[in-house]
């Protein structure tokens, strides 16, 4: 696409040019991401008004139009799944708004080839506060023949994604989405409503000076946490000591961020949590698959996240996710000081 005279690649024109990628698809999954960035550029426009309350009103209120005002991320939820029952590729989704399975597959229809596992706007408690937010999403190939989407579409290993990606609705609004082939990131221009090729082939820096922790739990964290924050706030010019904290208290944005300048975001166990807060199916996962194409790394402190067995759809478990050298630096500590206490 020309604009202004200079040309921009947009998500729709990167997308069909590496349909050839995968030999078994006949275009499915190039309109799947395209249904995806149709959800997002909708929920972008409503993310974007949410300050304007006397658009939107509190959630739950009815607007100027007369409307019933929905809460921004039941609204995303929505979005989301329209977009992917009008696109016909997804045979079922499993939504962090739904506690169970949602089937896209009409009576009697054999359904689509793909499942989606999505948090449709993670960090939705900072809107109020203007602070960025995402959707995670992540694409597996279904394993049921046919018909209803099934448990065990949505409980396979990380390591079986086709395709994943998140949208952060920030200063501006990106998609950044990985097939297996390398992580690219598109920036939406509202001016002519394209997501555009910005940051191709992103790189995860192997290491870094930013530690994503919420050190409020300082208490409630295992000895092998505990030692590492404090290897982190140590004096040690050699090792570039102490390093940053910063925590945005929005996944998306903390692993964006660590994904632009380095960096290591953790949310382990804690006492009140022990099994970790953030979802394996549609926040570790498809992080997990993102930061590896970048060349980063993920784990539960001890285990590859991508190689986790799923249990049930909305399982919890802890992640040290980042900057390679940072994740197993956290990674030492945990074996040294905490193996005998994980769960
Ligand atoms: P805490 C947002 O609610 C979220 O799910 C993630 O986006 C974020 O990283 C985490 O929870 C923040 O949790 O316990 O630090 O407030």
């Amino acid at each position: 696409m020309v604009v202004n005279s200079h040309s921009v690649k947009t998500l729709t024109e990167f997308i069909i040019e590496r349909q050839s990628d995968f030999k078994y698809s006949k275009g499915e999954l190039t309109r799947l991401l395209s249904d995806i960035s149709i959800a997002a550029k909708i929920v972008h426009r409503e993310v974007n008004k949410a300050g304007l309350v006397d658009i939107l009103g509190p959630a739950g209120t009815e607007n100027i139009q007369g409307e019933v005002v929905q809460k921004l991320d039941n609204f995303a939820n929505e979005q989301f799944i329209a977009a992917l029952r009008a696109g016909g590729e997804v045979c079922a989704i499993t939504s962090e708004e739904n506690k169970e399975i949602i089937n896209l597959a009409l009576n009697g229809e054999e359904g689509g080839k793909y499942v989606v596992c999505m948090d449709p706007l993670d960090g939705s408690s900072n809107i109020d506060s203007n602070v960025s937010t995402g959707t995670i999403f992540a694409i597996y190939r279904r394993v049921s023949l046919s018909g209803e989407g099934k448990l065990e579409d949505m409980l396979q290993k990380g390591s079986q994604l086709v395709a994943a990606g998140y949208i952060i609705y920030g200063s501006s609004s990106m998609l950044v989405y990985t097939t297996g082939r390398g992580v690219n990131g598109f920036t939406l221009d509202p001016s002519i409503g394209e997501f555009c090729l910005s940051h191709p082939q992103m790189k995860i820096p192997k290491d870094g000076r930013i530690y994503s922790i919420n050190q409020g739990y300082f208490v409630h964290f295992s000895d092998g946490v505990k030692k590492y924050i404090k290897y982190c706030q140590e004096e040690d010019e050699t090792t570039n000591r102490p390093y940053s904290l910063r925590y945005i208290g929005s996944m998306v944005a903390d692993i964006h961020r660590n994904m632009i300048k380095g960096g290591v975001f953790i949310y382990p166990t804690t006492s009140d949590s022990p099994s970790g807060k953030l979802r394996l199916l549609y926040e570790c996962n498809p992080l997990a698959f993102i930061v590896e194409q970048a060349g980063g790394k993920a784990s539960n402190g001890f285990e590859r996240i991508l190689d986790l067995q799923p249990e049930e759809l909305h399982q919890r478990v802890p992640i040290f996710i980042g900057s390679t050298e940072m994740v197993e630096q956290a990674e030492a500590f945990m074996k040294q000081y905490s193996a005998e206490t994980v769960s």
